[in-house]
This record gives C-alpha cells, structure tokens and sequence, in this order.
C-alpha cells in the first residue's frame, strides 16, 4: 500500500487542516447552512438514520455503531423508520427530516432507484446522503458515498458455497429473500445465481425465489409456501436477516431437519445472513448449522464517522482515497464511491457463543 496514498483522518483540528490542503474544504457558499440543515450550536452534525423497516434487530445494531460513535464523530444523531419495507414510505420519512433541518441522511435503501428524487430533492438543500447496508445499485450518483458491510460481489459465491458443502452439492435449492425490490438482496441474488453456473455447482438447482417482504409472519408463511411446493426440496438461502430468523422457526416447529424429529429422508438445510442471537437457539438444536454475517455495529461507526467529515465538508470523496477512523483502523474509498466497513463471519456452534447481536 503506498504512503502516499494514506490520508489519515482524525477528528483533531490539524488532521482536519490537513485536508482542507488537499483541495477538500468547499465555500462557505456550498455550507448546508444555506438551506437551513444547519449544525447544532455545539458543531455537531445533525445525522439521522433511516432503515429499511422498524423492529429489526439488524438495524438496532446498526445503531449501537452509531451511538458509541456519535460523540467521537461529533453528530447529533437520529433515527426514524418508515411505517413499512418500501420506498415510498422511505420518500416520507426522507421529506420530513429534510425539514427537520437534518444536514446528513444516512439510508438504508428499500429501492435502487425509486428514491433518486427525494434525495435529489435533499441533496439540492444541501444535505448529505450516505446510503448504508445496502446501496442505490445502479445510481450510485444520486448519493455522496455508500457504507456497505463487506464487497457485495462476495456475497452470492460465499453463501451458494456454504449452501452446497452442506448438501454436498447436489438438489433443490430455494432463496427466500427480503422485499422483490431490495437492492442488497438482489445484488445478492443476481451473484448466487452467476456462481450457480459453475460447474462446480451443476447439480445444485435453484428451483424458486420467493420474497417474505422482511416481516416475520410473511417470510414464515413464505418458507411453509416452499416446503410444501417443493416436496425435495434440499436447501434453502435466505439473505435477510428477518426471513432466516423466520424460517428457522419454522423448521424448528416441523422438524424436517437433517437429524431432527421429523427429518424425511436427509432433512431441508437451512442457511442465509441472521444475526447470531436471533439464530442461538436454532443453531443449538441443528436446525440451522451454519449461517453468515458481518457486524451491522461496524456499517454505524463508519457511516458516524463519514456524516461528521462529510456534513462539515471536510472531506471529498474520491476512489482511491483512504482514511484512518481513530481507534477502528483504516478504510478505503472504493470504485462509485464505496467504502468496505467490515467483514464476512460465519457462525455454527462452536463460535456462536462469542457473538451478542
Ligand atoms: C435484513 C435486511 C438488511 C440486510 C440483512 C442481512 O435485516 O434486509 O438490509 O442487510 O437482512
């Protein structure tokens, strides 16, 4: 890694200096004072988060990253979740916190693209958007930068791998996702079903893709839906935190497992993305044998951070750019302006234990 190309941010006056000489301080006539986002008198920057939905605990730990950042950064921060998974519930919530005179959206997007206006709209005020968990795939230009968990292209090999080495690569598989239009899953999705035409994979056949919206009695009614539909059914994905839980409930209760009370024949395997506290109880009884996350913790201090220097515009954004966040380490500004905030575990029993989110 070259010296040179490490800008090393820190929230100290002279850090901040620093880069105000590599051209990135703007006028004060580009100052979100302009539209009345204003800073709150002690300098914080007023920040607000909006999830995809509320009462998800993957976004509950999202904020635990904010809130043990947020004064480190210097932002006063927020959160509001729209009434439901969709865009259009998101466009309000954007609009009233425009309003609200907040000078930097953090958003985790239900749509690639059904929210370019509102948040053009915002940006146009002089707010700053920073898409989180899961990006505008596509028009990445209608925000300033996207804090992603891990590189998305990962995402889709890593998870029809674990799937497979748990079915020995070999019958039907299903994906139960989040909503039809979420960009994060369908990123997803789109790199299971590129890694499932390798030959590698030839005997593992997706045979469905059904959607259970990120709310628990649908992803259950969802994954019923699947085992019924599909009497050989050997595998399910589901990406989402919400529908894992979900569908591990759901064979908990059936007991079609591989080993468990009612398995026919080798038993469903079932694997995704979850949060290891909603998916102990299921790993511990072998319902769920493996399953995969990052952090969601690690998408709120960076995305803290970045709010702060951006929403002082103290920073700009460009590939290439790296920056170091005290005490959590380096960081790198990708290709569209991404930047990586964590990385990808995967949990079985042995280590499950060690996690508490
Ligand atoms: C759900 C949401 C979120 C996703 C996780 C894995 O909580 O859909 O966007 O990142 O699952």
């Amino acid at each position: 890694m070259k010296i040179q190309s490490l800008i090393t941010l820190s929230l100290s006056a002279f850090a901040l200096a620093l880069l105000a000489g590599c051209g990135s301080t703007k006028s004060a006539d580009n100052s979100a004072g302009a539209s009345g986002a204003s800073p709150k008198s002690d300098g914080a920057v007023k920040t607000v988060f909006i999830p995809k939905s509320a009462g998800n605990p993957y976004f509950s730990r999202m904020e635990v990253g904010f809130d043990r950042s947020k004064g480190s950064a210097g932002i006063d921060f927020s959160t509001q979740a729209p009434q439901a998974a969709d865009a259009t519930s998101q466009i309000s919530v954007i609009k009233n916190q425009v309003q609200r005179g907040q000078q930097v959206l953090v958003i985790s997007p239900n749509s690639p693209d059904a929210l370019n206006e509102a948040l053009d709209q915002a940006q146009s005020k002089g707010v700053v958007v920073i898409t989180a968990d899961a990006d505008l795939v596509g028009n990445e230009s209608h925000r300033a930068v996207g804090v992603l968990p891990v590189d998305f292209s990962t995402i889709g090999p890593s998870q029809v791998e674990l799937l497979g080495s748990m079915i020995a690569y070999e019958g039907e598989i299903a994906i139960l996702s989040a909503t039809s239009d979420a960009p994060n899953q369908n990123a997803w999705i789109e790199g299971m079903k590129a890694t499932l035409k390798d030959p590698k994979f030839a005997k593992m056949k997706l045979v469905d893709v059904v959607y259970g919206d990120d709310e628990p009695q649908k992803s259950s009614t969802e994954m019923e839906g699947l085992l019924v539909k599909h009497p050989n059914l050997r595998g399910v994905i589901a990406p989402t935190s919400v529908g894992l839980a979900a569908a591990a409930q759901v064979l908990i209760k059936q007991g079609n497992y591989p080993g468990g009370p009612k398995a026919s024949g080798k038993g469903l395997v079932l694997t995704g993305l979850g949060t290891p506290n909603e998916l102990k109880k299921a790993v511990k009884e072998g319902a769920v044998q493996k399953f995969q996350l990052w952090d969601p913790a690690d998408i709120g201090d960076v995305a803290a951070f970045l709010a702060s220097q951006l929403g002082q515009k103290k920073l700009e954004l460009k590939a290439g750019l790296e920056f170091e966040i005290p005490g959590k380490g380096k960081f790198k500004v990708g290709d569209k302006n991404v930047v990586i905030a964590g990385s990808l575990v995967t949990f079985d029993k042995e280590n499950i234990d060690k996690y508490d989110y």
